[in-house]
């Protein structure tokens, strides 16, 4: 790109760092203090995990001239999402041992723990170790966790979608054995071969790299959220390939339009046995041309289009071993997960459990103790921060009905429940403005009572909020989106396709949790009295004018103060 202009200050951190080592292994023996060298706390991003700080505490401590509450929150690396029962209670002893005794699910597939002190972190990653687990790439300017359909009961299609989230999360995987020394203490091989990083390049990528495999018709992943998406064409029941989608992406900053959420563009179709080699050369340009200046403008959706999509796609053929074709038909129906049972013909079942916001604790913490003690089946965590509890055998079915009844996990919950998933923000997440894990449940109730006036309850309309810009609960695709500007106040956006394929638009600047419900109740009235058959609330919003349409990311902002409210 541009070389006139000056490297970010991570590209020369990555460039120091000795293949992400750093200064972190000296960092831990200091025990004076509980956080580390800030260069550092850019490496260990790499190593899955992230400074952070009680933010609760932080005024008081401050007023106390203390130092803030350091801890670290880790993040594993579990391509599609799957463990087994003893990789589960592995997990749920460090969670109580080592972190704050919870799990919490993610939006990509994967399991957080919270509040960490400085002098578990070693003794965590060899817990994990220890039941085959790791961290490594879980965050950081590297390809992240591959996340792909959860979607069991197809059982072959499952399993290829799965696999190829393993086999391409394996494939580009940093070289690099700095997690192994510092964490397992591996001995450096003494005169052996340098180490390098053929795909990655020895400064990684320039910016965060995310892949999702969708198997329509569900779009349970959220495709077109990723920088790079594969979107299985089945034929006669087997994938003869994929869709290929590149540059979607979420985060934004308020008030700087020049970020933007975009949904991905499908670019061509490929073989399946082409896709690790399609996913290694989409990396390679975005490592050759993505913005190693500004890392606001880094991520590939502003590669593509800074370049244009046409010459996108021209770099990314001379890279490719096969021509991606022209891309195939395919349809999406949802975003959502299947919750509860699912049967299959031999009898083998599945169960997909609501995980509110993916926080597990208390009676849904030992609940779920008690069944991965049976040793059956497999733990499939959602891209809806869901768990599926798969591949029950016939014979466990009933004890798994019994533990879910004892400990109130099978209860239902309403459409707009059931679809609506929030961040992490506060206490724990450094970038948070307002509130959203911890206030979501509460609005939800307030609109649930709104929606029963209206016989809407179990419409299944998503909801998504997040306490910043940076979208981690992708709320610019839902059809309600709230993103967090100052603690209480939201913007409120309309208007995403509730499969999933269409951005949503700003309807009101700045609301309370008054205001939101004031400006949805209405809506919700001519959305159950004027709508066609079974019209979505998003695409009625549209039809009725209520906001514009959006297809790109270049043009989100566009038009706003025309369209908003006050
Ligand atoms: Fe995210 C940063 C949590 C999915 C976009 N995200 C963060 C950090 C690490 C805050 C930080 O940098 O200090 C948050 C930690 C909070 C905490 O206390 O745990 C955080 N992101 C999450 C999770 C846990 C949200 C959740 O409730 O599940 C998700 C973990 C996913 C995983 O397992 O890997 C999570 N983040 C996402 C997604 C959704 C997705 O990828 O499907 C997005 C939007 C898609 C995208 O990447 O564009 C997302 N997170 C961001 C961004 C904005 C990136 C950008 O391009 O502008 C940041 C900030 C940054 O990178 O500078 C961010
Ligand atoms: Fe934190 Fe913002 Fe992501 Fe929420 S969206 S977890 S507040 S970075």
């Amino acid at each position: 790109m541009d070389t006139e202009r000056p490297l970010s200050a991570n590209e020369r951190i990555k460039a120091e760092s000795r293949l992400l080592r750093g200064t972190i292994a000296e960092g831990l023996t200091h025990v004076e203090t509980g956080a580390l060298a800030d260069d550092d706390t850019q490496l260990t991003k790499f190593h899955g995990f992230y400074q952070q700080d009680d933010r609760d505490l932080r005024a008081e401590r401050g007023k106390q001239r203390m130092e803030k509450a350091f801890s670290f929150m880790v993040r594993m690396r579990i391509p599609a999402g799957i463990v087994t029962p003893s990789q589960w209670l592995g997990i749920e002893k460090l969670a109580l041992e080592r972190a704050n005794g919870t799990i919490r699910l993610t939006t990509r597939e994967t399991v957080q723990l919270h509040g960490i002190l400085k002098g578990n972190i070693q003794s965590l990653m060899q817990g994990l170790n220890d039941v085959s687990l790791d961290t490594i790439a879980a965050c950081g300017d590297v390809n992240r966790n591959v996340i792909a359909s959860a979607d069991p009961w197809r059982r072959d299609l499952y399993s290829a979608v799965s696999s190829l989230a393993r086999d391409i999360s394996t494939h580009l995987l940093p070289h690099t054995r700095a997690w192994h020394e510092i964490w397992l203490g591996e001995e450096k091989v003494a005169g052996g071969v340098e180490e390098d990083e053929p795909i990655l390049g020895r400064t990684y990528l320039p910016r965060k790299f995310k892949i999702a495999i969708a198997l329509p018709p569900h779009n349970d992943v959220d495709v077109f959220a990723h920088d790079l998406g594969f979107i299985a064409i089945v034929q006669r029941g087997k994938i003869i390939g994929y869709n290929v989608s590149v540059g979607g992406g979420m985060g934004m900053t308020h008030g700087e339009p020049e970020t933007y959420p975009r949904t991905g563009d499908v670019i061509g179709f490929c073989k399946p046995r082409d896709a690790i080699d399609v996913a290694e050369k989409v990396v390679t340009v975005q490592r050759d041309h993505g913005d190693r200046s500004n890392r606001k403008h880094a991520r590939l959706k502003y590669t593509i289009d800074a370049m244009g999509l046409d010459r996108f796609v021209a770099l990314l053929s001379d890279r490719l071993t096969v021509k991606l074709e022209p891309a195939r038909p395919y349809s999406f129906t949802s975003t959502g997960d299947r919750l509860g049972w699912a049967q299959e013909e031999d009898g083998t079942a599945h169960f997909t459990l609501f995980v509110e916001n993916g926080r597990i604790r208390g009676r849904m913490l030992t609940g779920l103790h008690a069944i991965a003690e049976l040793g059956v089946g497999r733990f499939v965590m959602t891209a809806n921060q869901n768990l599926v509890l798969a591949d029950i055998p016939p014979a466990s079915r009933p004890d798994v009905e019994a533990l879910l009844a004892t400990h109130g996990l099978d209860q239902p919950v309403s459409g707009l429940r059931r679809s609506a998933m929030a961040c992490v923000a506060l206490p724990t997440c450094g970038l948070a403005l307002a509130e959203s894990e911890r206030y979501l449940p509460d609005l939800v109730t307030r609109l649930e009572d709104e929606l029963d006036r209206f016989g809407l309850r179990e419409d299944e309309i998503t909801i998504r909020m997040t306490g910043c810009p940076n979208g981690c609960a992708r709320p610019y695709v839902s059809e309600i989106g709230l993103v967090g500007r100052t603690p209480g106040i939201y913007n409120l956006y309309l208007g995403g396709a509730h499969e999933g394929v269409r951005l949503n638009k700003l309807h009101r600047r700045d609301v309370d949790g008054d205001a939101i419900v004031a400006a949805l109740s209405p809506l919700f009235a001519s959305y159950a009295k004027e709508r066609k058959g079974d019209e979505r609330f998003g695409d009625y919003v549209i039809r009725a004018g209520v906001v514009h349409e959006t297809t790109a990311g270049l043009n989100f902002h566009e038009n706003l103060s025309a369209e908003v409210g006050n």
